[in-house]
């Protein structure tokens, strides 16, 4: 059976990006876009036909399948109504990360978390896919008990308006007046996304170590996480620091990173290759490179990572998630309880 799926914010960031993955895959039988009043009424080719984007109404979800929330507010407000309404709902905001009866799935990781959904899934917020696809290869030859974390994040995290903010500072310097970002971006860093919470870390920093305790299903890895926005389009970089219970030779480490499925190590100093938000941006996988053993610990590790954050940080990961359900078999129907 072909598939009728709904995607919500259709027209913002992460949301073109689902699309575009979408489009690729064989299994839709019908699409139902759905953004903002601001974007009613547009129109989008997808699979050869055109579509106009509805705002949401009381029956948006009947007959749908799967919706796909791109994050924000919206799934405050609607995912739980999908759910009542029979759908499956991949969600990409943080509001139900850490809800005990939701599965937080990167789908290389810890697909099997897939096999008790409720109804609803969560996707994790883009820094910690992409830490995750770097480090669960290592964490399966030894535990890992230390991770330090620095992110260097694109404003592309943001959204759309971020985007703009960028292009506009870079091109009018002389009249700046910040409105998504507490201060300039351009020409600048800002080591401050989302809000302060009490212990002095942000909740983007505290999302990297919650998130990652509930995927790898392993409270006792000790993380430190201090993230910041960068001025690059697209595309976060993260210098990761890691201390596994066991020494792995380096040459392991290579074998395990490039041997794993979505993750692609780019790692040839000597010619001056490494991964760059440049070069990452538009794959689906995470690249990993400037692989050193540390100089004082013997089980120390450090590694600059690379991910395009709307796509496995995002878009990808989620359509990946309805790629595992259909392959589990996991798309029953029925009403969810979850929510
Ligand atoms: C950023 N990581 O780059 C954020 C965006 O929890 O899904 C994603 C927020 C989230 O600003």
């Amino acid at each position: 059976k072909k598939l009728n799926i709904a995607v919500v914010g259709a027209t913002g960031a992460v949301g073109t990006e689902i699309l575009k993955i979408l489009e690729t895959r064989p299994y839709i039988q019908h699409i139902k876009l759905f953004a903002t009043e601001r974007s009613k009424g547009t129109r989008i080719r997808f699979q050869g036909k055109e579509h106009q984007v509805e705002t949401i109404n009381s029956q948006a979800f009947k007959g749908v399948d799967v919706a796909l929330f791109a994050g924000g507010k919206a799934s405050q407000e609607y995912a739980t109504e999908a759910l009542r309404q029979g759908a499956v709902v991949i969600d990409n905001s943080s509001t139900y990360r850490l809800h005990d009866d939701v599965p937080l799935v990167i789908p290389e990781v810890n697909p099997h978390a897939l096999n008790n959904h409720k109804g609803l899934i969560a996707n994790p917020n883009c820094s910690t896919i992409i830490m995750c696809m770097a480090l669960k290869p290592i964490h399966n030859i030894s535990p890992i008990k230390r991770i330090i974390v620095s992110t260097y994040q694109a404003v592309s995290g943001a959204g759309k308006e971020a985007i703009d903010e960028l292009y506009e500072q870079i091109n009018d310097s002389s009249n700046i007046q910040p409105k998504v970002f507490p201060h300039q971006i351009a020409y600048n860093l800002i080591p401050h996304i989302d809000v302060f919470q009490d212990n002095g870390f942000t909740k983007e920093e505290m999302k990297m170590v919650k998130e990652t305790h509930k995927i790898f299903d392993d409270k006792n890895i000790a993380i430190t996480a201090t993230t910041v926005r960068v001025p690059v389009i697209r595309s976060h970089s993260e210098s990761i620091y890691i201390e596994t219970e066991e020494k792995i030779p380096l040459p392991l480490v290579r074998k395990v990173l490039a041997d794993s499925p979505g993750v692609i190590l780019m790692d040839e100093p000597d010619k001056n290759i490494y991964p760059m938000p440049l070069k990452a941006s538009d794959h689906d996988e995470v690249f990993v490179g400037r692989l050193r053993e540390d100089i004082y610990n013997p089980r120390g590790l450090n590694m600059w990572v690379v991910g395009d954050q709307l796509r496995k940080g995002a878009a990808t990961n989620a359509v990946q998630i309805l790629d595992e359900l259909l392959k589990r078999n996991l798309l029953y129907s029925s009403h969810y309880l979850c929510g």
